[in-house]
């Protein structure tokens, strides 16, 4: 990075919230995603809106390119730097800064880690149900760049819908307050739903204030034995139409090797099924499973299965499947995290089997997700005698197939980990031309000098 800039930055930020140091470029350069380099030019860590401004007319001013950075937890390269960005960093904007207990809100900055906000709930008597594998460490910035989705959409919804309001600083460098924690707010557009998934494209999210809720009644987790993939849609119908689920989560009998020796579980049941899936729903409806779990036997779609008694059984149940991705992580997956219809993930997902299968019957497929919102997450696993190049080079190969299969069916290219570098070329396949030249008319309005996350999203 050029001294001057280097100098600029440094009459904004204080000194240690500037840093150049090799280490700190190479872990603030990079997310989960393992398939970029870092090579950011440095790293800024504002703890004030008005630091957060002035960067923004600097970037402006000099044309710097700024790479928004929360938890880096993201597994589609938004929050890479890898063409000597800055990258902005909101781990010193991470305090809860006011509790509004009749409105039920929390103004949160933006470097509010997932987990610390839903414990602030906890401690009020109330709770943050937007949850992931990843709520150590995500930030609420991130979440609602990405409008991250997780484990419990089906009964809470996405991020989106518990940001009340949003405070920005937009590409320009306006501070825009948008929607102030109201409910009902029809005066036009609602610039807050437009920063909500822009993946740090229009601007930086400085504030988000949340919507809290009563916490749930306790909960119950089953995890049930399939006889087949067959069975999916009737087990999923069968307990929706009697309870109100929390989440209905699975994974193959693969995924369930891999999390049972990477974390040292125990397998749920005695014998392997296909595939497995995790049920939660209040523990007062225990009953009412428990026969819908007997039906599901006699009609052969369920083979066998365990229900929790306790938080720490329901817990290491849980851990069978949000433990899933960091036990696979040293195998290099290809990932790919794709959604259609809920009536079409069964057909989808043998499409998909079949399509690698033709190009590489020897390429083993992990499949987990949230089938009950029709998000499945695919994790190709490298074969142990491929080198990486070779093997995701091989899997770039199949991506077109695999992304025309979801355009086929009116699905989505990323459901819930965003478009960021990996999934921005493909764009197309989830996008009309007409809506991506909309986008860009939209980028162009909120950053018209292309300072924020430059290449991220849409090409540049
Ligand atoms: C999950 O649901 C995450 O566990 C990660 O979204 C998915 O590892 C993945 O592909
Ligand atoms: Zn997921």
């Amino acid at each position: 990075m050029r001294s001057f800039l280097l100098k600029a930055l440094k009459d904004i930020f204080t000194p240690g919230r500037v840093r150049t140091n090799a280490d700190d470029l190479a872990a603030w350069g990079v997310d989960w995603t393992r398939n970029f380099k870092a090579a950011p030019g440095a790293i800024v860590f504002p703890e004030t809106v008005d630091e957060v401004v002035a960067l923004t007319g600097l970037a402006n001013a000099q044309g710097l390119a700024l790479v928004p950075s929360g938890g880096r937890t993201g597994l589609s390269g938004g929050a890479v730097a890898a063409d000597g960005e800055v990258v902005v960093s909101f781990d010193r904007m991470n305090r809860i800064l006011a509790f509004d207990p009749v409105n039920r809100l929390a103004r949160c900055q933006a470097g509010v880690v997932t987990a610390a906000l839903q414990a602030y709930a906890h401690e009020r008597g109330l709770c943050y149900p937007v949850d992931f594998g990843s709520s150590g460490s995500s930030q609420i910035g991130g979440n609602v760049a990405t409008n991250a989705g997780g484990i419990r959409v089906i009964r809470y919804g996405l991020t989106r819908d518990w940001i009340a309001g949003l405070k920005v600083v937009a590409g320009t460098g306006a501070l825009l307050d948008c929607n102030n924690g109201l409910v009902k707010n029809a005066t036009g557009y609602d610039l807050r739903h437009l920063f909500i998934g822009s993946e740090g494209t229009l601007g930086f999210i400085v504030e988000a204030e949340v919507r809290l809720r009563p916490p749930p009644p306790p909960q119950r987790v089953m995890v049930l034995g399939l006889n087949g993939l067959a069975a999916i849609l009737p087990v999923l119908e069968a307990f929706q139409a009697a309870l109100a689920l929390s989440a209905f989560e699975f994974f193959s009998e693969l995924a369930l090797t891999h999390v049972v020796a990477h974390r040292r579980l125990q397998r749920p049941l005695d014998k392997a099924a296909p595939f497995y899936a995790l049920i939660e729903f209040d523990a007062a409806a225990e009953d009412t499973a428990l026969g819908v779990f007997q039906a599901a036997v006699e009609r052969n779609w369920v083979a066998d299965g365990v229900i929790s008694q306790s938080d720490a059984q329901a817990a290491s149940l849980w851990a069978l499947r949000e433990g899933i991705t960091e036990s696979i992580a040293p195998l290099t997956p290809y990932k790919n995290d794709l959604s259609v219809r809920v009536s079409d993930v069964p057909d989808f997902l043998d499409e998909v089997d079949r399509i690698v299968g033709e190009s590489y019957p020897e390429f083993e497929i992990c499949w987990y997700g949230h089938i009950g919102d029709g998000n499945l997450h695919l994790n190709i696993l490298k074969p142990e005698s491929l080198a990486t190049d070779e093997f995701y080079e091989q899997c770039h190969r199949i991506s077109p197939a695999l992304f025309a299969a979801v355009r086929n069916r009116g699905g989505s290219i990323s459901a819930e980990h965003g478009v960021g570098l990996l999934k921005r070329d493909f764009l197309e396949f989830s996008r009309s031309p007409a809506e991506i030249e909309l986008m860009r008319g939209v980028k162009a309005v909120f950053d018209p000098n292309g300072v924020m996350n430059p290449g991220k999203l849409l090409s540049g």
